[in-house]
């Protein structure tokens, strides 16, 4: 799935409805006073947080949000039907900016609402301006429009586990392989351009774009996914038994990491060793004995075309990710 993260959105809450003039007519009172109803409230505009992390993308096609408006009073003393309110669906995680005021403001969790645009009040019909001076008002009032705004919103994605490593480590395939995405898997480096997500276990696994040296000066993709990696609770570093020198090509990846922000290298982490069908089963194990000696880190090898090696990496991570 292709990933969208950034937007900006106009929306405008519902106008209120018009107060109308009318008068009651009855069979015995030809002229029974004023009658005009008022105008219904226009609905207003909430931004409310869902679990759907690509909702975004729904609205690239069209930016444009309308609450319902008002209906105008009608005849009998009948006020309007209110508009109903409009709720834009954004993913936890989303941070909000009004671009006129500046004001910024987050949705963090799952069906949390923030009302943004509030809509018309709806008009007075002439029954509203009845007195005992005037029993016949002509006067009716408008209703008032809805207020609009313009939102950029910005998708600060809660990862629970995010994999890093060189270009082609096999990062989109062992994704595939765990969850049910379907991330486009390249012979060539960089094929991933997009941090993609997939559901596991209840855990959001995103897929990033691969990193090189100097990446965090901007090389390569850069820091526009070095960013994605800050949010994410636990990192998967793969490193391919393809390397000839694996802990070199781990290390590059680690000092990169520091080097954009030394928090990452705090993160909590387990190093996947990919690939293992290119080597013997001996090698593939001693090398994992020596990655953990080295790095005190937790260790896995795994090969997505080895369903026993996947199936013990998949109950790993359930663990992994059950830790705190
Ligand atoms: N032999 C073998 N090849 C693999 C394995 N996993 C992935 N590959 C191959 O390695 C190449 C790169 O795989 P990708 O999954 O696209 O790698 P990536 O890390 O997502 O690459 P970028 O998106 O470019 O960073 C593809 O040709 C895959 O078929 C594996 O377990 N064994
Ligand atoms: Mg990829």
């Amino acid at each position: 799935m292709s990933f969208v993260d950034e937007i900006k959105i106009k929306a405008k809450a519902g106008d209120g409805g018009n107060g109308i003039v009318s008068w009651l007519r009855l069979k015995y009172m030809p002229n029974g006073g004023p009658a005009g109803g008022d105008g219904g409230k226009g609905g207003d505009v909430y931004f409310r947080a869902v679990r759907d992390l690509t909702k975004l993308a729904d609205y690239t096609s069209n930016p444009n949000f309308k609450a319902e408006s008002g209906g105008h009073g009608m005849k009998n003393s009948k006020e309007g039907k209110d508009g109903a309110d409009l709720y834009i669906d954004v993913p936890v995680g989303s941070q909000i900016t009004e671009l006129k005021t500046g004001n910024k403001f987050s949705l963090l969790k799952e069906g949390e609402t923030i009302k943004v645009l509030r809509g018309g009040k709806g008009g007075f019909g002439n029954e509203h301006f009845k007195s005992s001076r005037n029993t016949t008002p002509m006067e009716h009032t408008d209703g008032e429009p809805g207020e609009e705004g313009e939102f950029y919103i910005e998708l600060q994605m809660i990862v629970d586990l995010g994999f890093v490593g060189l270009p082609s480590a096999g990062k989109s395939s062992l994704m595939n392989a765990l969850t049910r995405s379907r991330a486009k898997v390249g012979d060539y480096p960089f094929t991933t351009l997009e941090p993609s997500l997939g559901a596991f276990h209840g855990y959001v696994l995103a897929d990033i774009p691969g990193l090189i040296e100097g990446a965090a000066e901007g090389r390569g993709l850069g820091h526009k996914f070095l960013r994605h990696i800050k949010r994410t609770k636990a990192i998967a570093h793969l490193v391919s038994f393809e390397y000839e020198n694996m802990f070199e090509e781990y290390e590059k990846i680690r000092k990169e990491l520091g080097e954009y922000s030394p928090e990452l290298l705090d993160k909590k982490e387990v190093i996947i060793l990919s690939k293992s069908d290119l080597v013997d089963s001996e090698v593939a194990e001693k090398t994992k004995k020596e990655f953990e000696e080295k790095y005190k880190k937790p260790v896995q090898i795994v090969s997505i075309i080895n369903d026993e090696q996947l199936k013990n990496l998949a109950s790993f991570l359930s663990n992994f990710l059950k830790e705190k």
